[in-house]
Protein backbone atom coordinates (compact mmCIF):
# COMPACT_ATOMS: atom_id res chain seq x y z
CA UNK A 1 0.00 0.00 0.00
CA UNK A 2 1.55 3.47 -1.02
CA UNK A 3 1.47 5.74 2.31
CA UNK A 4 -1.25 8.22 0.42
CA UNK A 5 -3.90 4.79 0.26
CA UNK A 6 -2.72 4.18 3.79
CA UNK A 7 -3.35 7.17 5.18
CA UNK A 8 -6.68 7.00 3.47
CA UNK A 9 -7.60 3.64 4.69
CA UNK A 10 -10.11 2.39 7.04
CA UNK A 11 -12.48 4.70 6.21
CA UNK A 12 -16.04 3.99 8.28
CA UNK A 13 -18.91 5.18 6.38
CA UNK A 14 -22.49 4.05 6.91
CA UNK A 15 -23.29 2.92 3.54
CA UNK A 16 -20.79 1.41 0.75
CA UNK A 17 -22.18 1.12 -2.76
CA UNK A 18 -20.38 -0.74 -5.60
CA UNK A 19 -21.19 0.13 -8.99
CA UNK A 20 -21.66 4.02 -9.80
CA UNK A 21 -24.94 2.40 -13.02
CA UNK A 22 -28.61 3.65 -13.30
CA UNK A 23 -28.58 1.80 -9.56
CA UNK A 24 -25.80 3.56 -7.52
CA UNK A 25 -26.37 6.94 -8.69
CA UNK A 26 -30.01 6.67 -7.32
CA UNK A 27 -29.15 4.91 -4.36
CA UNK A 28 -26.20 7.73 -3.24
CA UNK A 29 -28.67 10.76 -4.23
CA UNK A 30 -31.60 8.59 -1.87
CA UNK A 31 -28.92 7.84 0.84
CA UNK A 32 -27.87 11.18 1.39
CA UNK A 33 -31.37 12.48 1.35
CA UNK A 34 -31.13 10.63 4.38
CA UNK A 35 -28.47 12.06 6.10
CA UNK A 36 -26.44 8.91 5.67
CA UNK A 37 -22.47 9.10 4.58
CA UNK A 38 -21.24 6.80 1.42
CA UNK A 39 -18.66 5.51 -0.47
CA UNK A 40 -19.90 4.72 -4.39
CA UNK A 41 -17.12 2.81 -6.20
CA UNK A 42 -16.71 2.30 -9.75
CA UNK A 43 -14.62 0.44 -11.77
CA UNK A 44 -14.45 2.32 -15.07
CA UNK A 45 -13.31 6.31 -15.19
CA UNK A 46 -16.63 7.38 -15.68
CA UNK A 47 -20.13 6.96 -14.38
CA UNK A 48 -22.68 4.78 -16.34
CA UNK A 49 -22.24 1.27 -15.88
CA UNK A 50 -23.57 -0.50 -18.73
CA UNK A 51 -23.68 2.19 -20.87
CA UNK A 52 -20.07 3.29 -19.97
CA UNK A 53 -18.97 -0.38 -21.07
CA UNK A 54 -21.34 -1.04 -24.11
CA UNK A 55 -19.93 1.09 -26.63
CA UNK A 56 -20.31 -1.04 -29.39
CA UNK A 57 -21.50 0.54 -32.84
CA UNK A 58 -25.33 0.18 -32.91
CA UNK A 59 -25.60 0.53 -29.24
CA UNK A 60 -29.22 1.74 -28.31
CA UNK A 61 -31.63 0.48 -25.80
CA UNK A 62 -34.67 -1.39 -26.48
CA UNK A 63 -37.28 0.78 -24.28
CA UNK A 64 -38.42 3.69 -25.37
CA UNK A 65 -37.08 6.74 -24.41
CA UNK A 66 -39.06 8.37 -22.22
CA UNK A 67 -39.33 5.57 -20.28
CA UNK A 68 -36.14 4.41 -19.78
CA UNK A 69 -35.35 7.32 -17.26
CA UNK A 70 -35.72 7.77 -14.01
CA UNK A 71 -39.04 8.78 -12.11
CA UNK A 72 -37.82 9.94 -8.76
CA UNK A 73 -37.12 13.59 -10.08
CA UNK A 74 -40.17 15.32 -11.69
CA UNK A 75 -37.46 18.54 -12.76
CA UNK A 76 -35.53 16.04 -13.98
CA UNK A 77 -37.87 14.60 -16.10
CA UNK A 78 -39.57 18.15 -17.32
CA UNK A 79 -35.81 19.27 -18.30
CA UNK A 80 -34.20 16.70 -20.32
CA UNK A 81 -34.95 16.18 -23.60
CA UNK A 82 -34.39 12.41 -25.63
CA UNK A 83 -34.20 12.94 -29.02
CA UNK A 84 -34.98 9.74 -30.57
CA UNK A 85 -37.53 6.70 -29.78
CA UNK A 86 -35.03 4.71 -28.06
CA UNK A 87 -32.27 6.03 -27.07
CA UNK A 88 -28.54 5.47 -27.91
CA UNK A 89 -25.89 4.50 -25.75
CA UNK A 90 -24.16 7.64 -26.17
CA UNK A 91 -27.46 9.40 -25.64
CA UNK A 92 -27.88 7.59 -22.00
CA UNK A 93 -24.48 8.07 -21.42
CA UNK A 94 -24.70 11.98 -21.13
CA UNK A 95 -28.19 11.65 -19.26
CA UNK A 96 -26.74 9.66 -16.63
CA UNK A 97 -23.63 12.04 -16.70
CA UNK A 98 -25.95 15.00 -16.27
CA UNK A 99 -28.07 13.00 -13.25
CA UNK A 100 -24.42 12.78 -11.31
CA UNK A 101 -23.87 16.54 -11.87
CA UNK A 102 -27.27 17.61 -11.42
CA UNK A 103 -27.36 15.90 -8.21
CA UNK A 104 -23.91 16.87 -6.87
CA UNK A 105 -23.23 12.81 -6.93
CA UNK A 106 -19.51 12.67 -8.31
CA UNK A 107 -18.13 13.56 -4.75
CA UNK A 108 -18.98 10.61 -3.01
CA UNK A 109 -17.81 8.57 -6.35
CA UNK A 110 -14.40 7.07 -6.56
CA UNK A 111 -14.19 6.27 -10.06
CA UNK A 112 -11.11 3.61 -11.51
CA UNK A 113 -11.78 1.98 -8.34
CA UNK A 114 -13.33 -1.98 -7.99
CA UNK A 115 -14.11 -3.89 -5.48
CA UNK A 116 -12.24 -6.97 -4.16
CA UNK A 117 -13.72 -8.65 -1.42
CA UNK A 118 -16.04 -7.45 1.45
CA UNK A 119 -16.25 -9.77 4.86
CA UNK A 120 -19.00 -9.33 7.59
CA UNK A 121 -17.66 -8.43 10.80
CA UNK A 122 -19.78 -10.04 13.06
CA UNK A 123 -18.91 -8.84 16.30
CA UNK A 124 -18.69 -5.45 15.14
CA UNK A 125 -21.48 -5.60 12.49
CA UNK A 126 -19.80 -3.80 10.08
CA UNK A 127 -18.70 -4.79 5.87
CA UNK A 128 -15.08 -4.70 5.56
CA UNK A 129 -14.29 -4.01 1.79
CA UNK A 130 -11.46 -4.07 0.01
CA UNK A 131 -11.27 -1.63 -3.25
CA UNK A 132 -8.18 -1.45 -5.48
CA UNK A 133 -7.28 1.09 -8.15
CA UNK A 134 -7.17 -0.15 -10.98
CA UNK A 135 -5.13 2.29 -12.39
CA UNK A 136 -2.49 1.18 -9.89
CA UNK A 137 -3.29 -2.06 -8.24
CA UNK A 138 -2.76 -0.43 -5.12
CA UNK A 139 -5.74 -1.60 -2.31
CA UNK A 140 -7.05 -0.21 1.01
CA UNK A 141 -10.20 -1.24 3.32
CA UNK A 142 -13.45 0.77 3.84
CA UNK A 143 -15.47 -0.42 7.10
CA UNK A 144 -19.09 0.39 6.23
CA UNK A 145 -22.77 -0.86 8.16
CA UNK A 146 -24.11 -1.72 5.25
CA UNK A 147 -23.06 -2.76 1.54
CA UNK A 148 -25.03 -2.27 -1.47
CA UNK A 149 -24.71 -4.19 -4.68
CA UNK A 150 -25.71 -1.68 -7.31
CA UNK A 151 -23.32 -4.02 -9.81
CA UNK A 152 -25.78 -4.53 -12.70
CA UNK A 153 -27.16 -7.87 -14.09
CA UNK A 154 -25.24 -7.64 -17.51
CA UNK A 155 -22.09 -6.44 -16.43
CA UNK A 156 -19.55 -9.44 -16.70
CA UNK A 157 -18.62 -10.00 -19.87
CA UNK A 158 -17.60 -13.53 -21.12
CA UNK A 159 -15.71 -14.62 -24.33
CA UNK A 160 -15.92 -18.35 -24.63
CA UNK A 161 -13.10 -20.76 -23.77
CA UNK A 162 -11.82 -21.27 -27.52
CA UNK A 163 -8.59 -22.94 -28.13
CA UNK A 164 -5.75 -20.56 -29.00
CA UNK A 165 -7.43 -17.31 -27.62
CA UNK A 166 -4.21 -15.33 -27.88
CA UNK A 167 -2.83 -16.90 -31.37
CA UNK A 168 -5.10 -14.14 -32.99
CA UNK A 169 -2.70 -12.35 -34.25
CA UNK A 170 -5.49 -9.18 -35.61
CA UNK A 171 -7.49 -6.68 -33.64
CA UNK A 172 -10.22 -8.23 -30.50
CA UNK A 173 -12.94 -6.29 -29.15
CA UNK A 174 -15.82 -7.71 -26.78
CA UNK A 175 -18.96 -5.67 -27.46
CA UNK A 176 -19.41 -5.31 -23.61
CA UNK A 177 -15.82 -3.65 -23.45
CA UNK A 178 -16.02 -1.17 -26.37
CA UNK A 179 -12.78 1.07 -26.77
CA UNK A 180 -14.23 4.56 -25.95
CA UNK A 181 -12.46 6.52 -28.94
CA UNK A 182 -14.60 4.18 -30.95
CA UNK A 183 -13.36 1.53 -34.01
CA UNK A 184 -12.94 2.05 -37.58
CA UNK A 185 -13.79 -1.44 -39.85
CA UNK A 186 -13.37 0.24 -43.34
CA UNK A 187 -11.17 -1.91 -45.41
CA UNK A 188 -11.14 -4.73 -42.76
CA UNK A 189 -11.84 -8.28 -42.46
CA UNK A 190 -14.54 -8.71 -39.71
CA UNK A 191 -15.78 -11.26 -37.75
CA UNK A 192 -18.62 -11.33 -34.98
CA UNK A 193 -19.30 -14.12 -32.96
CA UNK A 194 -22.43 -14.50 -31.80
CA UNK A 195 -26.08 -13.31 -32.77
CA UNK A 196 -28.06 -11.90 -29.03
CA UNK A 197 -28.59 -8.55 -29.56
CA UNK A 198 -25.53 -7.13 -29.01
CA UNK A 199 -24.32 -9.09 -32.02
CA UNK A 200 -27.67 -8.32 -33.60
CA UNK A 201 -27.54 -4.55 -33.19
CA UNK A 202 -23.78 -4.24 -34.23
CA UNK A 203 -24.10 -6.33 -37.47
CA UNK A 204 -25.89 -4.23 -39.38
CA UNK A 205 -23.36 -1.14 -38.64
CA UNK A 206 -20.14 -3.25 -38.63
CA UNK A 207 -21.55 -4.55 -42.53
CA UNK A 208 -21.85 -0.33 -43.62
CA UNK A 209 -17.89 0.18 -42.88
CA UNK A 210 -16.48 -3.61 -43.19
CA UNK A 211 -14.60 -4.75 -46.68
CA UNK A 212 -16.02 -7.95 -45.74
CA UNK A 213 -18.16 -9.22 -42.44
CA UNK A 214 -18.96 -13.34 -41.37
CA UNK A 215 -21.50 -13.47 -38.85
CA UNK A 216 -20.82 -16.77 -37.03
CA UNK A 217 -24.24 -18.03 -35.43
CA UNK A 218 -24.65 -21.02 -33.45
CA UNK A 219 -28.65 -20.09 -32.72
CA UNK A 220 -30.87 -17.91 -34.30
CA UNK A 221 -32.90 -15.67 -32.45
CA UNK A 222 -36.25 -13.82 -32.95
CA UNK A 223 -35.62 -10.25 -34.03
CA UNK A 224 -38.61 -7.20 -34.49
CA UNK A 225 -37.73 -3.94 -36.27
CA UNK A 226 -36.87 -0.98 -33.85
CA UNK A 227 -38.73 1.20 -36.26
CA UNK A 228 -36.57 3.97 -34.61
CA UNK A 229 -37.10 7.53 -35.31
CA UNK A 230 -36.69 11.16 -34.16
CA UNK A 231 -38.88 11.47 -31.32
CA UNK A 232 -42.12 13.19 -32.39
CA UNK A 233 -41.81 17.13 -30.25
CA UNK A 234 -45.80 16.52 -30.22
CA UNK A 235 -45.61 13.10 -28.91
CA UNK A 236 -43.13 14.01 -26.29
CA UNK A 237 -44.75 17.24 -24.93
CA UNK A 238 -47.83 14.95 -24.37
CA UNK A 239 -45.87 12.12 -22.74
CA UNK A 240 -44.14 14.95 -20.72
CA UNK A 241 -47.14 16.09 -19.70
CA UNK A 242 -48.79 12.98 -18.69
CA UNK A 243 -45.71 11.56 -17.36
CA UNK A 244 -47.23 11.25 -13.08
CA UNK A 245 -49.84 8.86 -14.69
CA UNK A 246 -47.51 6.82 -16.95
CA UNK A 247 -45.17 6.43 -14.28
CA UNK A 248 -48.06 5.07 -11.84
CA UNK A 249 -49.37 3.06 -14.89
CA UNK A 250 -45.89 1.31 -15.58
CA UNK A 251 -45.36 0.56 -11.88
CA UNK A 252 -47.81 -1.56 -11.28
CA UNK A 253 -48.09 -3.49 -15.11
CA UNK A 254 -45.73 -7.07 -15.03
CA UNK A 255 -43.29 -4.86 -17.71
CA UNK A 256 -42.62 -2.25 -15.81
CA UNK A 257 -43.45 -0.27 -18.83
CA UNK A 258 -47.12 2.05 -18.85
CA UNK A 259 -48.23 -0.33 -21.63
CA UNK A 260 -50.98 -3.23 -19.77
CA UNK A 261 -50.46 -6.35 -21.12
CA UNK A 262 -53.24 -7.89 -23.54
CA UNK A 263 -56.10 -9.85 -22.08
CA UNK A 264 -56.60 -11.32 -26.02
CA UNK A 265 -55.83 -15.06 -25.66
CA UNK A 266 -54.38 -16.15 -29.24
CA UNK A 267 -55.99 -19.32 -28.77
CA UNK A 268 -59.03 -17.89 -28.67
CA UNK A 269 -58.47 -15.35 -31.51
CA UNK A 270 -59.89 -16.10 -35.35
CA UNK A 271 -56.45 -16.18 -37.78
CA UNK A 272 -57.27 -13.16 -39.63
CA UNK A 273 -57.66 -10.95 -36.31
CA UNK A 274 -54.55 -12.88 -34.95
CA UNK A 275 -52.72 -11.66 -38.40
CA UNK A 276 -53.70 -8.04 -37.60
CA UNK A 277 -52.93 -8.25 -34.12
CA UNK A 278 -49.60 -9.09 -35.35
CA UNK A 279 -49.20 -6.69 -38.33
CA UNK A 280 -49.75 -3.56 -36.18
CA UNK A 281 -47.34 -4.86 -33.34
CA UNK A 282 -44.78 -5.73 -36.57
CA UNK A 283 -45.51 -2.15 -37.94
CA UNK A 284 -45.43 -0.72 -34.57
CA UNK A 285 -41.86 -1.94 -33.78
CA UNK A 286 -40.14 -3.23 -30.38
CA UNK A 287 -40.22 -6.50 -28.51
CA UNK A 288 -44.46 -5.56 -27.72
CA UNK A 289 -44.69 -7.73 -30.47
CA UNK A 290 -44.04 -10.65 -27.87
CA UNK A 291 -46.51 -9.81 -25.30
CA UNK A 292 -49.64 -8.76 -28.25
CA UNK A 293 -51.27 -11.76 -26.54
CA UNK A 294 -52.17 -12.89 -23.52
CA UNK A 295 -50.96 -16.34 -23.39
CA UNK A 296 -47.62 -16.55 -24.70
CA UNK A 297 -45.93 -16.90 -22.10
CA UNK A 298 -47.30 -20.09 -21.06
CA UNK A 299 -48.90 -21.77 -24.16
CA UNK A 300 -46.28 -23.50 -26.92
CA UNK A 301 -49.23 -23.21 -29.66
CA UNK A 302 -50.30 -19.82 -28.94
CA UNK A 303 -46.90 -18.99 -28.65
CA UNK A 304 -46.11 -20.84 -31.82
CA UNK A 305 -48.22 -17.91 -33.79
CA UNK A 306 -46.32 -15.20 -33.26
CA UNK A 307 -43.37 -17.26 -33.94
CA UNK A 308 -44.37 -18.69 -37.26
CA UNK A 309 -45.25 -15.23 -38.24
CA UNK A 310 -41.83 -13.75 -37.70
CA UNK A 311 -40.40 -16.63 -39.70
CA UNK A 312 -42.30 -15.38 -42.40
CA UNK A 313 -40.92 -12.57 -41.97
CA UNK A 314 -37.37 -13.31 -42.34
CA UNK A 315 -38.65 -15.04 -45.61
CA UNK A 316 -39.78 -12.09 -47.20
CA UNK A 317 -36.93 -10.21 -46.07
CA UNK A 318 -34.32 -12.23 -46.86
CA UNK A 319 -33.42 -13.10 -50.25
CA UNK A 320 -31.25 -16.36 -50.14
CA UNK A 321 -33.62 -19.53 -48.80
CA UNK A 322 -31.11 -21.36 -47.16
CA UNK A 323 -29.62 -18.08 -45.57
CA UNK A 324 -33.36 -16.93 -44.65
CA UNK A 325 -33.87 -20.92 -43.21
CA UNK A 326 -30.07 -20.50 -40.81
CA UNK A 327 -31.84 -16.87 -39.78
CA UNK A 328 -35.22 -18.68 -38.47
CA UNK A 329 -35.32 -19.64 -34.40
CA UNK A 330 -36.99 -23.15 -34.31
CA UNK A 331 -35.42 -24.29 -30.91
CA UNK A 332 -37.21 -21.72 -27.89
CA UNK A 333 -40.56 -20.53 -27.87
CA UNK A 334 -40.87 -16.28 -28.79
CA UNK A 335 -40.24 -14.16 -25.61
CA UNK A 336 -38.17 -17.47 -23.53
CA UNK A 337 -35.22 -15.33 -24.57
CA UNK A 338 -35.17 -11.56 -24.66
CA UNK A 339 -36.14 -10.69 -28.52
CA UNK A 340 -33.76 -8.84 -30.18
CA UNK A 341 -35.01 -5.43 -31.30
CA UNK A 342 -32.80 -4.46 -34.20
CA UNK A 343 -32.74 -2.01 -37.48
CA UNK A 344 -32.32 -4.06 -40.96
CA UNK A 345 -30.60 -7.21 -39.15
CA UNK A 346 -32.51 -9.39 -41.29
CA UNK A 347 -31.62 -7.34 -44.92
CA UNK A 348 -27.98 -7.20 -43.69
CA UNK A 349 -27.46 -10.35 -45.03
CA UNK A 350 -28.59 -9.44 -48.55
CA UNK A 351 -25.59 -7.64 -48.91
CA UNK A 352 -22.97 -9.01 -50.77
CA UNK A 353 -20.10 -8.26 -48.08
CA UNK A 354 -21.32 -10.40 -45.45
CA UNK A 355 -21.62 -14.01 -45.04
CA UNK A 356 -23.59 -16.11 -42.37
CA UNK A 357 -21.87 -19.14 -41.06
CA UNK A 358 -23.69 -21.84 -39.37
CA UNK A 359 -21.53 -22.99 -35.90
CA UNK A 360 -24.33 -25.34 -34.84
CA UNK A 361 -23.29 -28.19 -37.47
CA UNK A 362 -19.52 -27.02 -37.66
CA UNK A 363 -18.05 -25.21 -34.25
CA UNK A 364 -15.44 -22.98 -33.87
CA UNK A 365 -12.39 -25.30 -32.95
CA UNK A 366 -9.89 -22.54 -32.11
CA UNK A 367 -8.52 -19.16 -32.80
CA UNK A 368 -5.83 -19.17 -35.29
CA UNK A 369 -2.94 -16.49 -35.84
CA UNK A 370 -4.72 -15.58 -38.71
CA UNK A 371 -8.06 -15.77 -37.82
CA UNK A 372 -9.69 -18.66 -36.74
CA UNK A 373 -11.01 -22.55 -37.33
CA UNK A 374 -14.26 -24.01 -37.42
CA UNK A 375 -14.33 -28.11 -37.19
CA UNK A 376 -15.16 -27.61 -41.37
CA UNK A 377 -12.80 -24.41 -42.74
CA UNK A 378 -10.37 -22.26 -42.02
CA UNK A 379 -10.71 -18.02 -41.92
CA UNK A 380 -9.03 -15.03 -42.34
CA UNK A 381 -9.83 -11.54 -40.38
CA UNK A 382 -8.53 -8.58 -39.54
CA UNK A 383 -10.89 -8.08 -36.36
CA UNK A 384 -12.52 -10.53 -34.77
CA UNK A 385 -15.71 -9.21 -32.65
CA UNK A 386 -16.88 -11.40 -29.72
CA UNK A 387 -20.55 -10.43 -28.97
CA UNK A 388 -20.82 -13.66 -26.64
CA UNK A 389 -22.57 -12.08 -23.94
CA UNK A 390 -22.40 -12.11 -20.26
CA UNK A 391 -22.07 -14.46 -17.20
CA UNK A 392 -25.53 -13.24 -16.43
CA UNK A 393 -27.15 -11.84 -12.59
CA UNK A 394 -24.55 -13.31 -10.89
CA UNK A 395 -20.86 -13.05 -12.77
CA UNK A 396 -20.38 -9.60 -11.42
CA UNK A 397 -21.70 -10.55 -7.79
CA UNK A 398 -19.56 -13.61 -7.79
CA UNK A 399 -16.21 -12.18 -9.13
CA UNK A 400 -15.90 -10.70 -5.64
CA UNK A 401 -14.77 -12.14 -2.60
CA UNK A 402 -18.11 -11.62 -0.36
CA UNK A 403 -17.89 -13.21 3.32
CA UNK A 404 -20.29 -13.26 5.40
CA UNK A 405 -21.45 -14.97 9.17
CA UNK A 406 -19.80 -18.05 10.16
CA UNK A 407 -16.95 -17.28 6.82
CA UNK A 408 -19.40 -18.33 4.44
CA UNK A 409 -18.65 -16.79 0.99
CA UNK A 410 -21.58 -16.00 -1.41
CA UNK A 411 -19.58 -18.24 -3.91
CA UNK A 412 -20.18 -20.86 -1.21
CA UNK A 413 -23.76 -20.23 -0.77
CA UNK A 414 -24.77 -19.72 -4.38
CA UNK A 415 -22.98 -23.45 -5.91
CA UNK A 416 -26.13 -24.78 -7.01
CA UNK A 417 -27.31 -21.37 -8.07
CA UNK A 418 -28.22 -18.13 -6.53
CA UNK A 419 -30.55 -18.23 -3.48
CA UNK A 420 -32.45 -14.59 -2.18
CA UNK A 421 -35.23 -13.43 -0.58
CA UNK A 422 -37.33 -11.04 -2.37
CA UNK A 423 -34.11 -10.52 -4.49
CA UNK A 424 -32.42 -8.10 -2.26
CA UNK A 425 -31.33 -9.61 0.31
CA UNK A 426 -29.53 -13.32 1.29
CA UNK A 427 -29.88 -15.72 4.50
CA UNK A 428 -26.18 -15.10 6.39
CA UNK A 429 -25.25 -11.99 4.83
CA UNK A 430 -26.64 -9.00 6.92
CA UNK A 431 -27.01 -5.51 5.71
CA UNK A 432 -26.00 -6.49 2.52
CA UNK A 433 -28.68 -5.62 -0.12
CA UNK A 434 -28.48 -6.07 -4.22
CA UNK A 435 -30.34 -4.08 -6.89
CA UNK A 436 -31.87 -6.38 -9.29
CA UNK A 437 -30.50 -8.80 -7.81
CA UNK A 438 -31.73 -12.63 -8.75
CA UNK A 439 -34.80 -13.51 -7.75
CA UNK A 440 -36.61 -10.56 -8.77
CA UNK A 441 -37.74 -9.14 -12.14
CA UNK A 442 -35.37 -7.26 -13.04
CA UNK A 443 -34.02 -8.21 -16.57
CA UNK A 444 -37.43 -9.69 -17.52
CA UNK A 445 -38.77 -5.67 -16.84
CA UNK A 446 -37.95 -2.14 -17.81
CA UNK A 447 -34.74 -2.15 -15.53
CA UNK A 448 -35.20 1.37 -14.92
CA UNK A 449 -38.32 1.11 -13.20
CA UNK A 450 -37.41 -2.12 -11.49
CA UNK A 451 -34.07 -0.54 -10.06
CA UNK A 452 -36.08 2.42 -8.49
CA UNK A 453 -38.51 0.13 -6.90
CA UNK A 454 -35.50 -1.38 -5.60
CA UNK A 455 -33.62 1.43 -4.45
CA UNK A 456 -36.29 3.23 -2.99
CA UNK A 457 -37.38 -0.67 -0.95
CA UNK A 458 -33.67 -0.56 -0.04
CA UNK A 459 -33.08 2.79 1.27
CA UNK A 460 -36.88 2.55 3.08
CA UNK A 461 -35.74 -0.72 5.16
CA UNK A 462 -32.36 0.95 6.37
CA UNK A 463 -34.48 4.22 7.29
CA UNK A 464 -36.71 1.94 9.55
CA UNK A 465 -33.20 0.40 10.85
CA UNK A 466 -31.16 3.74 11.81
CA UNK A 467 -34.97 5.07 13.02
CA UNK A 468 -35.36 2.46 15.79
CA UNK A 469 -31.06 2.01 16.46
CA UNK A 470 -31.24 -1.73 14.76
CA UNK A 471 -27.46 -3.06 13.79
CA UNK A 472 -28.44 -5.40 11.66
CA UNK A 473 -30.98 -6.79 9.27
CA UNK A 474 -30.82 -10.02 7.57
CA UNK A 475 -32.81 -12.73 5.33
CA UNK A 476 -34.27 -15.13 7.32
CA UNK A 477 -33.14 -18.71 6.01
CA UNK A 478 -37.32 -20.06 6.11
CA UNK A 479 -38.43 -16.89 4.24
CA UNK A 480 -35.65 -17.34 1.50
CA UNK A 481 -36.64 -21.01 1.07
CA UNK A 482 -40.03 -19.76 0.60
CA UNK A 483 -39.07 -17.15 -2.03
CA UNK A 484 -36.56 -19.26 -3.93
CA UNK A 485 -39.62 -21.82 -4.12
CA UNK A 486 -42.10 -19.39 -5.29
CA UNK A 487 -39.57 -18.25 -8.01
CA UNK A 488 -39.26 -21.30 -9.25
CA UNK A 489 -42.63 -22.45 -9.58
CA UNK A 490 -43.45 -19.22 -10.91
CA UNK A 491 -40.99 -20.26 -13.54
CA UNK A 492 -42.35 -23.56 -13.78
CA UNK A 493 -45.78 -22.33 -14.88
CA UNK A 494 -44.24 -20.53 -18.18
CA UNK A 495 -42.44 -21.92 -21.44
CA UNK A 496 -39.74 -20.02 -20.08
CA UNK A 497 -37.37 -23.24 -18.76
CA UNK A 498 -37.78 -24.49 -22.63
CA UNK A 499 -34.95 -21.81 -23.74
CA UNK A 500 -31.21 -22.36 -23.35
CA UNK A 501 -30.90 -19.02 -22.26
CA UNK A 502 -28.79 -16.95 -20.15
CA UNK A 503 -31.56 -16.57 -17.56
CA UNK A 504 -31.11 -19.90 -16.51
CA UNK A 505 -27.71 -19.56 -16.88
CA UNK A 506 -27.23 -21.96 -19.64
CA UNK A 507 -24.52 -19.69 -21.52
CA UNK A 508 -21.57 -20.31 -19.13
CA UNK A 509 -20.67 -23.98 -19.45
CA UNK A 510 -20.91 -25.35 -15.59
CA UNK A 511 -22.99 -22.53 -14.60
CA UNK A 512 -26.11 -24.43 -12.73
CA UNK A 513 -29.13 -24.45 -14.53
CA UNK A 514 -31.70 -22.08 -12.20
CA UNK A 515 -33.84 -20.05 -13.56
CA UNK A 516 -32.88 -16.72 -11.63
CA UNK A 517 -35.31 -13.91 -12.65
CA UNK A 518 -38.60 -13.68 -11.35
CA UNK A 519 -41.58 -13.83 -13.63
CA UNK A 520 -44.34 -12.69 -11.62
CA UNK A 521 -44.11 -8.85 -13.00
CA UNK A 522 -43.07 -5.82 -11.73
CA UNK A 523 -46.57 -4.82 -10.33
CA UNK A 524 -47.26 -8.06 -8.17
CA UNK A 525 -43.31 -8.37 -7.06
CA UNK A 526 -44.22 -4.51 -5.55
CA UNK A 527 -46.78 -5.49 -3.88
CA UNK A 528 -45.32 -8.52 -2.44
CA UNK A 529 -42.25 -6.20 -1.52
CA UNK A 530 -44.55 -3.62 -0.14
CA UNK A 531 -46.47 -6.14 2.11
CA UNK A 532 -43.06 -7.34 3.45
CA UNK A 533 -42.13 -3.98 4.71
CA UNK A 534 -45.72 -3.09 5.89
CA UNK A 535 -45.05 -5.99 8.30
CA UNK A 536 -42.03 -4.50 9.86
CA UNK A 537 -40.34 -6.63 6.95
CA UNK A 538 -41.48 -9.71 7.50
CA UNK A 539 -39.05 -12.53 7.04
CA UNK A 540 -36.00 -10.50 8.36
CA UNK A 541 -34.34 -10.89 11.30
CA UNK A 542 -33.67 -7.34 12.61
CA UNK A 543 -31.62 -7.06 15.87
O1 LIG B 1 -25.43 -11.74 -25.27
P1 LIG B 1 -26.29 -13.09 -25.53
P2 LIG B 1 -25.74 -10.24 -25.74
N1 LIG B 1 -19.73 -20.32 -30.10
O2 LIG B 1 -25.88 -14.01 -24.43
C1 LIG B 1 -23.18 -16.78 -28.85
C2 LIG B 1 -29.10 -7.22 -23.07
N2 LIG B 1 -28.85 -6.33 -24.19
O3 LIG B 1 -24.60 -9.40 -25.29
O4 LIG B 1 -27.30 -18.60 -28.23
C3 LIG B 1 -20.57 -19.63 -30.86
O5 LIG B 1 -27.70 -12.80 -25.71
C4 LIG B 1 -24.52 -17.20 -28.34
O6 LIG B 1 -24.97 -18.35 -29.00
P3 LIG B 1 -26.02 -19.36 -28.26
C5 LIG B 1 -30.29 -8.11 -23.40
O7 LIG B 1 -31.00 -8.40 -22.23
C6 LIG B 1 -29.80 -5.44 -24.49
O8 LIG B 1 -26.08 -10.20 -27.19
O9 LIG B 1 -25.47 -19.57 -26.86
N3 LIG B 1 -21.43 -18.71 -30.41
C7 LIG B 1 -25.33 -15.94 -28.62
O10 LIG B 1 -25.72 -15.88 -29.95
C8 LIG B 1 -29.57 -9.33 -23.94
O11 LIG B 1 -30.35 -10.51 -23.91
C9 LIG B 1 -29.61 -4.61 -25.56
O12 LIG B 1 -25.99 -20.57 -29.08
C10 LIG B 1 -21.40 -18.48 -29.09
C11 LIG B 1 -24.31 -14.83 -28.35
O13 LIG B 1 -23.01 -15.44 -28.41
C12 LIG B 1 -28.36 -9.39 -23.04
O14 LIG B 1 -27.98 -8.04 -22.88
C13 LIG B 1 -28.48 -4.70 -26.34
C14 LIG B 1 -20.53 -19.15 -28.22
C15 LIG B 1 -24.48 -14.21 -26.99
O15 LIG B 1 -25.72 -13.60 -26.91
C16 LIG B 1 -27.18 -10.16 -23.59
O16 LIG B 1 -27.03 -9.87 -24.98
C17 LIG B 1 -27.52 -5.62 -26.01
C18 LIG B 1 -19.67 -20.12 -28.78
N4 LIG B 1 -18.82 -20.84 -28.02
C19 LIG B 1 -27.71 -6.44 -24.93
N5 LIG B 1 -20.76 -18.70 -26.97
C20 LIG B 1 -30.67 -3.65 -25.88
O17 LIG B 1 -31.21 -2.96 -25.05
C21 LIG B 1 -21.73 -17.78 -27.05
N6 LIG B 1 -22.11 -17.64 -28.33
C22 LIG B 1 -31.07 -3.58 -27.27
Amino acid sequence: MTAQAQARAEIDVDVVVVGAGFSGLYLLHRLRGQGMSCAVFERGDGVGGTWYWNRYPGARCDVESPYYSYSFSPELEQEWEWTERYPAQPEILRYLNHVADRFDLRRDIELDTEVVSAAYDEARHRWDVIVRSTADGTQRSVRAKYCVMATGCLSAGRVPDFEGLDAFAGEVYHTGSWPHEGVDFTGKRVAVIGTGSSGIQSIPVIAGQAEHLTVFQRTPNFSVPARNQPLDPEEWRRIKADYPRLRELARRTPTGLPFPPSTASALETAPEEQRQVLEEHWTLGGFRLGQCFSDLAVSREANDVVAQYIRERIDEIVEDPAVAELLKPYDHPVGTKRICVDTDYYATFNRDNVTLVDVRSAPIARLTEAGLSTTAADYAFDAIVFATGFDAMTGALLKMQITGTGGTTLAEKWSAGPRTYLGVATAGFPNLFMVTGPGSPSVLSNMVTSIEQHVDWITDHIRYLEERGHSCSEASPEAEDAWVQHVNDAADTTLFPQANSWYLGANVPGKPRVFMPYVGGVGAYRDKCDEVAARQYEGFSVA
